[in-house]
This record gives structure tokens, C-alpha cells and sequence, in this order.
């Protein structure tokens, strides 16, 4: 809508050109920005009143000016454009509480309203003027007020309103008492804040209040704008105060039973403040279930539980509308009244309870401990005990186990426990004392007896049958085995060790067992002897490994194992398979072949002898097992061989044997040897024998053989009548003596043919010997004559000597052949003659003969005479 204002045009005055220049808000070139002016309240001048210059393009197009309000709407207001100027103007006074803002834009449009320039917003500020009077909300106001209430808690608030613009003086209110009425204790009762209107008791007025009878007070109230200055609009109104008593008084403590079964929620109590205008609060300590309404009325809200808390404190507060308090809380207690709702619990236990076996009456056990939720010292929570299982057995004096019903502790009892034992004690707990009515509850304790070492293994053989062993049994041979047992039942206490306690100092025998295992083999760890100790006696013990409790063992934890060890005897061994030989046909009798020798060094004693020895060749010696020829090998022929089983028997074990082949192997005779015949120093000797001889040289003139060392030696010629008369004997390596060999020979001239042999060789000495009769002196007297032919006590001997003699070794052969025929004939039960005995040995009481010759060059070992010997004889007097 435009609306043309040329004519007023000039007459607008100075100083709204200056508030027009002043608001600098036209941008002309640039998208316009607001423009925004401000209208003075209830304007007292002329209008149109020009507000501010719009602005338009400087070349101004055909066109009209259109005024609008906000968003286009026509404006209907009292808001113009004058197109000559350009300025929007005002044609009536504005009411700010009417309308405070106006919201304008102005466009350039041509006729068919195409927009040229535009919109431009402006908006038009009303400014207020202090026009509105302020206004009481009540012209009377009335208020009680308890006595007791705190000063500076405002229990009334006034309220008053002014229309004028808000946040500006002109509706800044303050609020004044003018008057009190009556003045009395004080006049200065009240105090008022200015800007909330908040209506307190003084100070001074709190004070004096309490001794104030109940009455009332009446206020003079005022409420002025323009904040503190004096000038302004103003109202007043009026307050009537009573002064009531306090009601704000302590509550005794609130019993309460637990599980109420009620309404809830269920009036408990009342508060009231006398005072108006108040909201109560309530608080709990700790939370609960209670809750206060507008009246003061304390309700609980849910059935309480006492075992979950037995008091609370309460706090009730009187506010007022501001939550501020008027008086201290009143503080006040709820007790939980209990009810016997909670029967008593067991307290749990983690494991079962172990108790040694054996252990003693009134060993304590455990100690139970059952607990009851219910007020404590109260019989709701007086538990007493009582024990239900085990029960005590049929018969039975006493129990397992006692029970002191009020402290619940558990003592072992009378009868004896077993290890091995579980027992489940079962005890009731019961609380008001154990009453009928009494809540209980089963308390359940788990015991395990446990073992103690208190038995100590045992064979379960003590005795064990005597074990025969043959001794030739190897080491590690088992003897025996043990078994033990051991009636404990914990395995540590079960596991076992052995030991031999005695009877075994040559550690013999040995011990093997598993660690763990109930059973021990008795070995042999040695080899046994029959000689040695031909039965044992072997005592094994059996010993707890862990520490024994109470008495040591008994005497099964011995054991007696008897071994008889059995004789093994060995068939004797040879030292050879086979033996074999090799003589010469023209070997003499007696000649010694080989000696069989057992193999091993045993001490035993053997027997030989020969099995089938059909020619009769051969003889063996009983105990020494040399082999010799028993005759001249008569019709053997060289090269042959003769084959003869040589037996030895063990002489105590005669069903023992061994037996071996001889080979022997018949050579060519050696040829003869060369007999040279050395002359020798006739020489005496007189008869009867006397202790003297002939001194025989062997030593040759050959001085190649003399300078051959070595031990000559000298047999007898082989002519018997020579063997029997006459007797060499050893002087020293080269040397014999020729001495009579019988006590008597008949003087005469006698050539006694003596064989030397040396190194091989072999020669014959004629020793020249003349027999006399002795004189006084034991000297020759030379009566030679008589001597031949007279008969001798030794001609049957000689008789069986002369047919066996041979040309070697003469005496030796005689001898040892007289042994192999003994063993022969089996006709002498012990021909132990020595190796080297002496031939010339005499029986006691017998004449002697040139012994002190014999005696000092007898050869070692060699005896002349030894009475414990039965050798064998030759001479006068042993028919
Ligand atoms: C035990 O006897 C065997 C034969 O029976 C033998 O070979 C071994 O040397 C003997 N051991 C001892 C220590 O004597
Ligand atoms: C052999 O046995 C004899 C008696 O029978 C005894 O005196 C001798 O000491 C034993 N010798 C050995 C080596 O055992
Ligand atoms: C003796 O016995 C052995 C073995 O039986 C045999 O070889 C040998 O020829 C026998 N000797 C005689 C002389 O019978
Ligand atoms: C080696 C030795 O002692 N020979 C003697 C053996 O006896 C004769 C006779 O007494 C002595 O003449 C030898 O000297």
C-alpha cells in the first residue's frame, strides 16, 4: 500500500533527521540488511512521525513503493512510506504492552508487481515508558507462623506484577514493610526481602517470638517500581501474621514388628508444624521404606525385615515452598521388633575332619557353629545342640563321639574309631534353647579317620620249610620268596623294607624286592659250601619304611629261612684226555713211565689203577697215579702200541670217576751200552756187618765223561746173589759206598760188579771186595776160605727179587715193582711208600748197619728209619 506524504514532507523536524543519520543501517549497493528503529511509547508530538530514511536506489525506476508486514501480510498498522522522501514514518502513538514489536518490509514493485528492489526488512522497536502501576497478587495476606521458626526463613512470599517492559526499571520491584503492627516485643518482628518478597522472622523477632503469647501481627506492606529510586509507582497491601505454638516436638522411637502383615503403606506416626505454608521431608538412615505425606503422616511403605536392618533414624523436616527448613529436624528411631523367623544355619565347612585313629577320648573334634539371624541375646537366636547320628551302637557303653549341646563342641568319645572310617556326625541345631517350637536345622560334619602306622608288617610265613640247595648253584638262584602284610590302610604306612638280621655274615645271600611291594626274594648272591657251612640259618626282618606308632614289632616281622645245602661232589678230572708213552721194549720193571695228575687242584684225594691192563705190563700207584712198568715188556714188539684204561676214583666218593687212555708206544731197545771195566782198590770189609763200607768211585777215566757234570748213578750188578749180599748207598754226586747188604756173608773175595751210569752212559765197575771176619776192633782178620754156599734167611726173597731183576736202578725197581705188585695182588691195604724212601731202612730192635755213613749223605727226604712208616723191608730179621 502506498501512501503519498509530500506535503508533510518538509516539515519534519531537526532532531528526527539526527535519529535518522544516526542509525546507520542502509547499505544501498549491497542484499539490504535489517533495519531496525525504535518508537518512543505513547508519542506526544505530530504526526506522521518520520521514523527513518529507506535505502532506495539513487536512480529511482519507475515504479511504487510497497509497504508489508513481516512475510509479506499488508501492513495494517499505523506505518506509512512517503514516496518523495523515502522515509518510512508513524501516523499514531504506539502502546508498548499493546504491541512491542513491529516487523516491516518495504519493496519497489512495478505496476504488475515485479519486484525492482527489495525486500527490505525493518523492524520497529516500541520503547517502553513507565506507564503500569505495580499490583499486589492478594490485597490481604495471611500467614501462621510457629513459634520456633527459624529467622531468615521466609514463610510467606508476597507476589505483585507490573506491566511495563520486564528486565527494565520500570517493572523493577521492591517490596517494603511500612508498618508492623503491634510493635510489640519488637517493631522490628519481621523482615522483608525487598526483591523476592519473602516475609521472615527477624533476628530479634526469632528471639522474642517464643515468649510472644499466641496473637497476631498485621503488616503494612508496600511494592514500588523503578527499583531504588525514590520515584516510581507504588502498591500496598496488608499481611495478617498469627503466632501459633510449635507443634515441632521429638517422637518417642517407633517399634515395628518384622513381617507386618498389613496394608501398606501402613501409618506409622504423625509430625506437624503448626506453621503454614510447609512441606515435610523425610529422610532414613540408612534408606528404608518410609515415606511422609503432605499432612505429616509418617507411613511405612513394605514389610520390614529385621535380620536385613534392625533400626533406622529417621528426619523430618518442615520446608517451606523454597525447601529451605523452618526448624532443626526432628530425629526419631524405628526399631525392628524380631520375630523368631530365621531358623539357625550351619556354618559351612570346606572339608572332612581328620582324626587320627587311637586318638584319645576327648579329643577335641571340631567345633560346630550354627548361627541364627534373629535378634541376638534373644531366645530367637539361643541355639542349642543336639546330636542325631551316629547313633550309639547296640550294646555299646558310651558313644563315639560327644556333643556339649550349648557350645557345640564335639569331643571324641568312648568307643574307638577305626581308621578307615567315614562317619557323617549329624547334629541339630535348634534354636529358642531347643523349645518344640523351636526353628533348627541339620548340621552336617564329615569325619575321616585316618590311619596311623600303627601296625607293623608281618610275614605271613615265618617259618618257612627248610630249602635244599645243591651247592653248585649259581649265584643269584632264588631261595625263597617272602610275603608280608601290614594291616594299616594308608599306603605310605603300608610300604615295607627287608633286611637280613642275621645268620648271614659272609653275605651269602641277598635281598630283592620292589620298593612297594609286599614280597622280598630271598637269592643267593655267593656260591654255597658244603665244607664251608653246610646249612644256613638265614633270619630276614621286615621293617615299616615310614616311623612305626606304638608298640615295635612283633615276632612276625621275622622270618627264618633254613637252607641245607646239598653235597655236590665232581667226578674227578684228569689233567689229560689221553696219555700217551713211549718206552723201549728192553725197558726194565719198574721203570717209570708217566705220573696222571688231575686237572684241577682240588683237594681230594684220588685212587688210580688200571682197567684193562690184559698183558700185565703195566702197574700204576694207588695214590700218586705214576704210571711204571710192572715186568719186562715180554712180547712186545716195536712199533706197537698198547693201549690200557687208566681209572681214579674219588677215594670218599668211590662212584665218582674219571678214566683216560694210555697209549703206549713200544720202541726199539737202545742199544747196549759199553761196559768198561775199571779197576778198582781191592778193599775189606769185615763180617759181621760193621758200620762201615767201601767207598765206590764213579767218576770215569774217560775224561770226557768226567768232565761232563752231573749225578752219577750206581746199581747193583743184576746177578740176585749180588743183590741180596750186597748194598749201594748214595755218598754224594759222584761217589757210593758199597756196604753189606746182609748181616752176615761168608768172608772171601768177592768182584761185586756195580753199574754207573752218567749222563746216558753206562759203564760197569768190578769192585774188588774182600770179606773177613772182624776182630775185636770191628777190623778184617782176613780169614778167607769158608765163604761160599751158606744158605741165608732171604733166599725165598732173593729167589723172587733175582727173576725180576733188571740191569738198571736196581734198588729203585726193586721197590716200587714190590709196590705195584702189592696194589696187583690187592694183598696190602696201604703200601704208602714215599717217592724217594730209602730203601735201606731198618726195623726197630734190628742190627744196624754203616749208619753213620747212611745218615749224613742221605738225601733229602730220604729216610734210614722212621718207626710211624711201615716201609717196606729188606733185611735179617723182617720174616
Ligand atoms: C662259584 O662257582 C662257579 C662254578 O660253580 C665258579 O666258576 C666260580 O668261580 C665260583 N665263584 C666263586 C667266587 O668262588
Ligand atoms: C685239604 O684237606 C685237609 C684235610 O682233609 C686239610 O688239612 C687241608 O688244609 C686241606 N687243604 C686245602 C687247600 O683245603
Ligand atoms: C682197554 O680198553 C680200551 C677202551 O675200551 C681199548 O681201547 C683198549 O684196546 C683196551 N686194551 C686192552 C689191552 O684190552
Ligand atoms: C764232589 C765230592 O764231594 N766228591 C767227594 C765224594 O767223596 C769222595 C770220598 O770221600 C771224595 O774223595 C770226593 O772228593
Amino acid at each position: 500500500m502506498a501512501m503519498s506524504l509530500r506535503p508533510t514532507l518538509t516539515m519534519v523536524p531537526a532532531w528526527l533527521w539526527l535519529l535518522c543519520f544516526s542509525i546507520p543501517q542502509a547499505f544501498p549497493e549491497a542484499q539490504p540488511a535489517e533495519l531496525s528503529v525504535e518508537v518512543p511509547e505513547n508519542y506526544g508530538g505530530n504526526f506522521p512521525l518520520y521514523l527513518t530514511k529507506l535505502p532506495l536506489p539513487h536512480e529511482k525506476p519507475e515504479g511504487q513503493i510497497v509497504l508489508s508486514g513481516d512475510s509479506g501480510i499488508p501492513a495494517e498498522g499505523p506505518f506509512a512510506v512517503d514516496s518523495d522522501s523515502g522515509f518510512l514514518v508513524v501516523t499514531s502513538a504506539l502502546d508498548r504492552e499493546e504491541q512491542a514489536e513491529y516487523k516491516l518490509q518495504v519493496t519497489l514493485e512495478t505496476g504488475d508487481g515485479y519486484v525492482l528492489w527489495g525486500p527490505q526488512p525493518v523492524i520497529v522497536h516500541v520503547k517502553d515508558e513507565n506507564d503500569q502501576v505495580p499490583q499486589f497478587s492478594q490485597t490481604i495476606y495471611r500467614a501462621q507462623l510457629s513459634q520456633g521458626t527459624r529467622p531468615g526463613i521466609p514463610f510467606l512470599f508476597l507476589e505483585a506484577s507490573d506491566g511495563d517492559a520486564p528486565g527494565t526499571a520500570n517493572s523493577d520491584l521492591q517490596f517494603h514493610v511500612l508498618s508492623q503492627t503491634p510493635a510489640q516485643p519488637s517493631s522490628d518482628m519481621f523482615q522483608l526481602e525487598p526483591r523476592r518478597g519473602a516475609l521472615a522472622l527477624s533476628p530479634e523477632g526469632s528471639t522474642s517470638l517464643d515468649r510472644a503469647l499466641e496473637g497476631s501481627y498485621q503488616l503494612l506492606v508496600q511494592v514500588k517500581d523503578m527499583g531504588d529510586q525514590a520515584i516510581g509507582h507504588q502498591a500496598t497491601a496488608t499481611i495478617e501474621v498469627s503466632i501459633v505454638q510449635s507443634t515441632w516436638v521429638p517422637l518417642e522411637p517407633i517399634h515395628l514388628a518384622e513381617n507386618l502383615k498389613v496394608p501398606y503403606p501402613h501409618p506409622i506416626a504423625q509430625v506437624h508444624w503448626s506453621g503454614g505454608n510447609v512441606h515435610y521431608h523425610l529422610e532414613s538412615q540408612p534408606p528404608g521404606p518410609f515415606d511422609v505425606d503432605a499432612d505429616g503422616k509418617l507411613y511405612v511403605t513394605m514389610e520390614l525385615d529385621r535380620e536385613a536392618q534392625a533400626e533406622y533414624l529417621l528426619q523430618a523436616w518442615a520446608q517451606n515452598s523454597h525447601g529451605e527448613d523452618y526448624a532443626k529436624p526432628l530425629e526419631f528411631h524405628v526399631v525392628v521388633t524380631d520375630e523368631n523367623d530365621n531358623p539357625p544355619v550351619c556354618l559351612p565347612r570346606g572339608s572332612s575332619i581328620s582324626i587320627p585313629e587311637l586318638s584319645a577320648p576327648g579329643t577335641e573334634v571340631t567345633q560346630l557353629l550354627a548361627e541364627d539371624a534373629d535378634a541376638p541375646g534373644s531366645p530367637n537366636s539361643h541355639i542349642v545342640y543336639q546330636l542325631l547320628t551316629p547313633e550309639p551302637q547296640k550294646g555299646a557303653e558310651g558313644r563315639a563321639f560327644a556333643l556339649d549341646p550349648t557350645s557345640g563342641s564335639v569331643t571324641l568319645g568312648t568307643v574307638p574309631l577305626q581308621a578307615g572310617q567315614d562317619i557323617l556326625l549329624q547334629v541339630l541345631a535348634i534354636d529358642l534353647a531347643g523349645a518344640e517350637e523351636g526353628l533348627s536345622s541339620m548340621c552336617e560334619v564329615e569325619i575321616t579317620i585316618t590311619d596311623i602306622n600303627d601296625h607293623a608288617p608281618e610275614f605271613t610265613i615265618s617259618q618257612i620249610e627248610p630249602v635244599s640247595l645243591p651247592e653248585d648253584v649259581e649265584p643269584g638262584t632264588l631261595v625263597a620268596t617272602l610275603m608280608a602284610t601290614d594291616a594299616d590302610l594308608e599306603p605310605a604306612f603300608r610300604l615295607m623294607e627287608f633286611a637280613i638280621e642275621a645268620g648271614d655274615k659272609e653275605g651269602i645271600f641277598g635281598l630283592d624286592w620292589e620298593p612297594g611291594s609286599d614280597h622280598v626274594q630271598l637269592k643267593l648272591r655267593k656260591n654255597l659250601s658244603y665244607e664251608a657251612i653246610p646249612h644256613h640259618k638265614v633270619v630276614v626282618v621286615v621293617r615299616n619304611v615310614e616311623k612305626l606308632v606304638g608298640p615295635g614289632p612283633g615276632p612276625e616281622a621275622t622270618a627264618t629261612v633254613t637252607v641245607l645245602v646239598e653235597r655236590v661232589m665232581l667226578p674227578p678230572k684228569l689233567d689229560q684226555e689221553n696219555y700217551e708213552a713211549s718206552v723201549p721194549i728192553s725197558t726194565p720193571a719198574g721203570s717209570h713211565l708217566l705220573t696222571i695228575q688231575p686237572s684241577d687242584p682240588m683237594n681230594r684225594t684220588l685212587r688210580f689203577s688200571l682197567v684193562n691192563d690184559s698183558e700185565g705190563w703195566l702197574c700204576i700207584k694207588e695214590v700218586s697215579g705214576e704210571v711204571h712198568t710192572a715186568q719186562s715188556l715180554q712180547g712186545a714188539q716195536p712199533g706197537d702200541t698198547y693201549t690200557v684204561l687208566v681209572e681214579a676214583q674219588d677215594a670218599d666218593e668211590p662212584r665218582l670217576s674219571a678214566s683216560a687212555a694210555l697209549v703206549v708206544h713200544f720202541l726199539k731197545p737202545p742199544p747196549a751200552p759199553a761196559l768198561t771195566l775199571a779197576p778198582m782198590p781191592t778193599r775189606f770189609l769185615c763180617t759181621p756187618r760193621q758200620d762201615y763200607g767201601v767207598v765206590v768211585s764213579g767218576l770215569s777215566e774217560d775224561p770226557n765223561l768226567a768232565s761232563v757234570p752231573g749225578p752219577y748213578s750206581f746199581a747193583l750188578g743184576p746177578n740176585p746173589t749180588v743183590q741180596r749180599d750186597w748194598r749201594l748207598q748214595p755218598l754224594n754226586d759222584s761217589h757210593a759206598y758199597l756196604i753189606l747188604a746182609l748181616h752176615w756173608v761168608e768172608p772171601g773175595e768177592y768182584e761185586v760188579p756195580v753199574v754207573v751210569s752218567h749222563n746216558a752212559h753206562t759203564w760197569q765197575l768190578l769192585v774188588q771186595v774182600i770179606v773177613c771176619r772182624c776182630n775185636v776192633e770191628g777190623r778184617c782178620l782176613r780169614k778167607v776160605g769158608r765163604m761160599k754156599g751158606m744158605p741165608t734167611k732171604l733166599v725165598a726173597v732173593g729167589t723172587l727179587l733175582g727173576t725180576l731183576a733188571a740191569i738198571d736202578e736196581v734198588t729203585m725197581a726193586q721197590r716200587d715193582l714190590l709196590t705195584c705188585l702189592r696194589l696187583y695182588s690187592q694183598e696190602i691195604a696201604e703200601p704208602r711208600l714215599l717217592p724217594h724212601s730209602h730203601l735201606h731202612a731198618l726195623g726197630p730192635g734190628e742190627e744196624e748197619g754203616p749208619e753213620s755213613a747212611s745218615r749224613q749223605h742221605a738225601p733229602e727226604g730220604g729216610r734210614l728209619s722212621d718207626p710211624g712208616s711201615r716201609s717196606w723191608e729188606i733185611g735179617p730179621g723182617s720174616n
